[in-house]
């Protein structure tokens, strides 16, 4: 790659949960990197999702939601986001165009006061409103700060994606190509393994289980030449969260599994053999400790 004109750059997506940050990057990369549900805050790392072109790469960090620490997890879930737009070459701030502006939204603007890189406001889900409400969702937002540009788009249909990925790309620096190009993401297949099981537990048992919830990849091993063996445990607070999780005759666990099972296999390409354990580690979320061992780190 020797093209002296090549763009490169690191792109944070921050927003509040559920306007579809993980929807946005998955229609920019066109594949499952990054986790979508209902449930909020079921991204708790950052994934980097690369997207790669002739012209440019962009590096994408899906950060956690930006909000009020309550625990430990909480604290380093903000403190990895915040610090995340340090090193970031242009900031997405997405919103839900089906919302008001809320005391959620001034929080992150005003943490967004103090960064200096060009911020970019996007307004999703755009297929659920009339563009008279549109107007008024950029009317809320205009002088909350100096927008580089205000882009709305939907994530999920992906209306005007191409057209934001166009305008993101025209600000970037000149720089290097940092990933090969058929590279997606840079995270290791035991993260991305851990997360489709932990969406599937949130798909699947809703508010029962909140998201007191690690999953710990103890082992991915190559059986034969199309066959992988993945055990890994889920950790829960409680005794009674273990009992809905394991459900009645194990059903609940198989369901889990299987539904992971499918995307994991769809991930990687081969047979997958998942091997799914339950455990309960009291107040794990409050344990500094604890929370390196299941993957969190700084
Ligand atoms: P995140 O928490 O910001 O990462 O949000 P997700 O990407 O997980 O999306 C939350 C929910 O909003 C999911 O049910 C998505 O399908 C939905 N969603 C995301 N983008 C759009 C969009 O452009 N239009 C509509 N109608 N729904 C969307
Ligand atoms: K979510
Ligand atoms: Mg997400």
């Amino acid at each position: 790659m020797d093209n002296p004109n090549y763009k490169s750059g690191f792109v944070a997506l921050i927003g509040r949960p559920n306007v579809g940050k993980s929807t946005l990057l998955n229609q920019v990369i066109g594949q499952k990197v990054a986790i979508m549900s209902n449930v909020a805050q079921t991204t708790r790392n950052k994934i980097q999702g690369i997207y790669t072109t002739d012209e440019a790469q962009i590096v994408f960090i899906d950060t956690p939601g930006i909000h009020k620490p309550q625990t430990k997890l909480g604290d380093f879930m903000e403190r990895s986001s915040l610090s995340a737009l340090d090193e970031v070459d242009a900031v997405l701030f997405v919103i839900n165009a089906t919302e008001n502006k809320g005391a959620g939204d001034n929080f992150i603007i005003e943490r967004l006061k103090r960064v200096h890189q060009p911020i970019y406001l996007i307004i999703n889900k755009i297929d659920q409103v009339h563009p008279d409400r549109l107007l008024a969702v950029m009317d809320q937002y205009k002088d909350s700060l100096k927008w580089e540009q205000v882009l709305p788009v939907s994530a999920l249909q992906g209306n005007n994606v191409r057209e934001m990925l166009q305008e993101i790309v025209k600000k970037l620096p000149t720089g290097p190509q940092y990933y090969p190009e058929d590279q997606v993401s840079d995270h290791p297949e035991r993260f991305v393994v851990a997360e489709l099981i932990r969406e599937k537990i949130f798909q699947l048992t809703r508010d029962e289980i909140p998201h007191s919830v690690a999953v710990d990849i103890e082992q991915i091993n190559r059986e034969d030449e199309k066959t992988i063996h993945i055990a890994a445990t889920i950790v829960v607070e409680r005794p009674t969260q273990k009992g809905i999780i394991i459900g009645k005759g194990g059903q609940m666990l198989k369901k889990i599994g299987s539904l992971a099972r499918q995307d994991i296999e769809r991930l990687m390409g081969d047979k997958v053999y998942l091997e799914l354990w339950v455990k309960v580690v009291e107040h794990w979320r409050d344990k500094s400790s604890t929370l390196k061992s299941y993957g969190y780190r700084k």
